[in-house]
């Protein structure tokens, strides 16, 4: 079956906002099945490791903070062509660039602020959601 999977979380602004819901709802119909999720918040360091590739641009200091500033929801999401389809969702990383209805566009603050993550490719999902989650169970619904 040709079902694949992405790691996204909704970051501090979002969930500050008390948008878990709008945007796991957003995610719901377009079609996105949540697979695991877990609310929890990264220390300093444990943001640091998540966005490590990151470390040379002049806003990781930044980013690091923020990140780790208040409770963010950590999912992965199961639908084919699930990576691209997700980054479409979302819109572009900077909201004020982003497309009319994705996710930042409607809920993003910031392009730091910007309401959520999608994983940029398969292997990152796979890396990305190993770093929350030891293992996803099996659940069909
Ligand atoms: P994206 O893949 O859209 O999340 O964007 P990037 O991987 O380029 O950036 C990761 C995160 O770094 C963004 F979500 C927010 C932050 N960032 C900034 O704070 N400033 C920038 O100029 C670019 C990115």
């Amino acid at each position: 079956m040709a079902t694949n999977r992405t790691f996204t979380m909704i970051k501090p602004d979002g969930v500050a906002a008390h948008n878990i819901g709008a945007i796991s709802k957003m995610i719901e119909e377009a079609g996105f099945r949540i697979v695991a999720s877990k609310l929890t918040q990264l220390t300093p360091e444990r943001a640091g490791q998540f966005y490590a590739v990151h470390k040379e641009r002049p806003f990781y200091g930044d980013l690091c903070k923020y990140m780790s500033s208040g409770c963010i929801v950590a999912m992965i999401l199961e639908k084919d062509n699930a990576v691209a389809d997700f980054r479409k969702l979302i819109g572009a990383t900077d909201p004020s660039k982003a497309e009319a209805g994705t996710i930042r566009q409607l809920f993003a603050k910031s392009i730091e602020a910007n309401a959520v993550h999608g994983s940029d490719s398969d292997e990152n999902a796979q890396i990305e959601g190993s770093f929350f989650f030891a293992k996803t169970e099996e659940f069909a619904y």
